[in-house]
């Protein structure tokens, strides 16, 4: 096989775990991440599969950072691009909007949204070239639900949410598919980024019941990405079992 999938956020969390399912079924990686040391030890562990691994160190915030990475893939490369997985983001803080740290909200919109959309759009032209597809939007069940302090990351999720839809539609005739995954609590260094370091307080939210792990998302992409051509999953809500809405937890202490 010699299709690529194309990961943003491989350094960590759910774009690491998926980066390794890949490989494990014979996919060759596109990974990418600011931390350019992850990026390399992710390399050496994966290479056992005798797949390709293509590495790029970038800024998905950064739209010339982005053009510049896509632009340096291989013509080989590109006529094999098959899946695009939208998975770097992240939370920064969880205040009310009178105390919220507008440095904290251009990170997540700029992060979220605007690198998702520099991302889409250098790489929709290759797959659209390829005559087929699919790009994979990690969303969140804050892009379907709002929780007190969540205001402008839920802000930049439901916009995801948004985009996995109105991007099905503008690409659906170029037979490129668009599934949107929607993650609940899952223990990753998502709280660490959100609490700036703050140990304790990331630890807390996985207390008491049994979180996600990273590898669950992964499957759940792989999921997608393996059905038969004629089918797309849009849409895919995946919670642990103990969390019933974004604040419904049921938690043993
Ligand atoms: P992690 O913090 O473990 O991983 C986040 C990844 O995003 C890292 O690889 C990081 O790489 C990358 N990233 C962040 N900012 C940038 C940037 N500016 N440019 C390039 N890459 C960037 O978190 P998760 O794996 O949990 O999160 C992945 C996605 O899932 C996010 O979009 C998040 O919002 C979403 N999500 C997470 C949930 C959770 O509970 N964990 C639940 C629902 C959705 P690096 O720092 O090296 O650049
Ligand atoms: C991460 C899940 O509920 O912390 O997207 O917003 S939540």
């Amino acid at each position: 096989m010699k299709k690529y999938i194309f990961i943003t956020g491989a350094t960590a969390g759910f774009g690491e775990a998926t980066a390794r399912i890949f490989a494990e079924n014979g996919w060759n990686l596109i990974l990418t991440g600011r931390r350019a040391e992850r990026l390399e030890s992710l390399k050496n562990e994966l290479s056992k599969n005798k797949i390709d691994i293509v590495l790029l160190n970038f800024d998905v915030r950064s739209e010339d950072q982005v053009n510049q990475a896509v632009g340096s893939l291989s013509e080989d490369v590109k006529n094999n691009l098959a899946v695009l997985v939208n998975n770097a983001g992240l939370a920064v803080g969880r205040g009310s909007i009178d105390s919220g740290l507008t440095d904290d909200w251009d990170r997540m919109i700029d992060t979220n949204v605007k690198g998702l959309l520099y991302v889409t759009r250098a790489i929709s032209p290759i797959l659209k070239k390829n005559g087929c597809g699919h790009i994979v939007n990690i969303a969140s069940i804050a892009g379907k639900e709002v929780y007190a302090g969540g205001n402008v990351y839920c802000a930049t999720k439901h916009a995801v949410d948004a985009l996995s839809r109105a991007i099905r539609m503008d690409l659906v005739h170029d037979n490129i598919k668009v599934s949107n995954i929607a993650p609940g609590a899952a223990e990753t260094e998502f709280s660490m980024v959100r609490f700036k370091g703050d140990e304790q307080t990331a630890k807390n939210v996985y207390d008491g019941f049994d979180p996600l792990m990273a590898e669950d998302i992964a499957d759940a992409v792989y999921y997608v990405c393996s059905r038969p051509k004629h089918v797309c999953i849009n849409d895919l809500v995946i919670m642990p079992a103990a969390q019933a809405s974004s604040t419904v937890f049921h938690k043993i202490h």
